[in-house]
């Protein structure tokens, strides 16, 4: 019988729906370490999320490992280096996320923009009756960076024709048959526009990508929003823009530590905070568990995960 080592607990029903159908080890579990001692002979599925991950460390402990079914679009915790040179498939849940991540993004571009939180927390406070709120900057007909036009990406830019806006993209390549702008030069993307929207990937490959020069270069009046993975910019450099007032504000829905957010961050009115909830809705989740189970399916009768990373 498959026996399949699950990293982290995902929700009831997914947690359910796999231990109903499969013998499952739970990896979050007291235990787990005398469990893996004991079973890794026998484990040969792994399943996780871009959240838990699966080190070198982990997939080196399972000889005879087979495949990483992961929930979620990014895979960056996840050694997939290790897991290739082992012919251990990984699969990741793309696409279903897209319009939710997408929503999310243009979520904070108004918010940061418009102020609604700050203005909620105006209201809340009692502070109304005793005054006003600095004014907002304007969305409509505004400039729109994309940091990585990829799935995502796209669906951010697609969102931006009902504000009227102009979309260029940086990537490390043109995308072939694209309608929007290429800029091969980051900072001269981020020169140009209002808002800078980062959709890339995480990982080594884009650490830090968002540093001192590209925030200086989005400028006092610009908006920096990340709805990707906190690795891609240098949080030190952000808090410092966002203090000096060399950045104009930013949306976060990722960091570099979390859960941990700055408290820098938390202390400025110019900043929208988010817990990383891009995917969070009830329709996302649920498609992206049944691509996860898709997955798990696919490789079990056939041998091939269907969404391979
Ligand atoms: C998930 C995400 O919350 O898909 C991703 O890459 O960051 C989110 O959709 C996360 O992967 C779950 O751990």
């Amino acid at each position: 019988m498959t026996c399949i080592l699950q990293i982290g607990p995902l929700t009831e029903r997914f947690n359910h729906g796999m231990a109903a159908e499969h013998e499952v080890l739970r990896f979050w579990e007291e235990g787990a370490e005398a469990l893996i001692a004991q079973h890794a002979q026998r484990i040969d599925i792994v399943v996780t999320s871009g959240r838990f991950g699966c080190t070198a460390g982990l997939i080196e402990r399972l000889p005879n490992l087979r495949a990483i079914i992961s929930f979620g679009v990014g895979y960056d915790a996840i050694d997939v280096a290790a897991a290739r040179a082992r012919d251990i498939q990984v699969s990741n849940t793309p696409d279903v996320l897209n319009d939710c991540v997408a929503d999310l993004a243009f979520g904070l571009i108004i918010d940061t923009a418009r102020q609604i939180s700050r203005a909620d927390r105006f209201v809340r406070t009692g502070k109304w009756p005793s005054g006003g709120l600095p004014l907002a900057v304007r969305v409509s007909g505004k400039r729109l960076g994309i940091v990585g036009l990829g799935r995502i990406g796209e669906t951010v830019a697609k969102r931006s024709t009902g504000f009227d806006m102009q979309v260029r993209y940086h990537n490390r390549r043109p995308v072939e048959g694209s309608a929007y702008g290429y800029e091969s030069n980051l900072i001269e993307l981020a020169k140009w526009s209002d808002f800078l929207v980062v959709t890339c990937p995480g990982g080594e490959s884009t650490r830090n990508l968002i540093n001192r020069d590209v925030l200086d270069a989005l400028g006092a009046k610009g908006i920096l929003i990340n709805i990707s993975r906190g690795s891609v910019v240098d949080e030190p450099a952000l808090v410092e823009a966002l203090i000096e007032g060399r950045l104009g504000g930013a949306g976060l829905d990722v960091y570099a530590h979390e859960p941990k957010v700055p408290q820098a961050l938390i202390n400025l009115p110019n900043v929208v905070l988010l817990p990383h909830i891009g995917s969070a809705t009830e329709e996302t989740r649920l498609a992206m568990e049944e691509l996860l189970f898709a997955n798990l399916r696919a490789f079990l009768e056939r041998g091939e995960v269907l969404t391979a990373v």
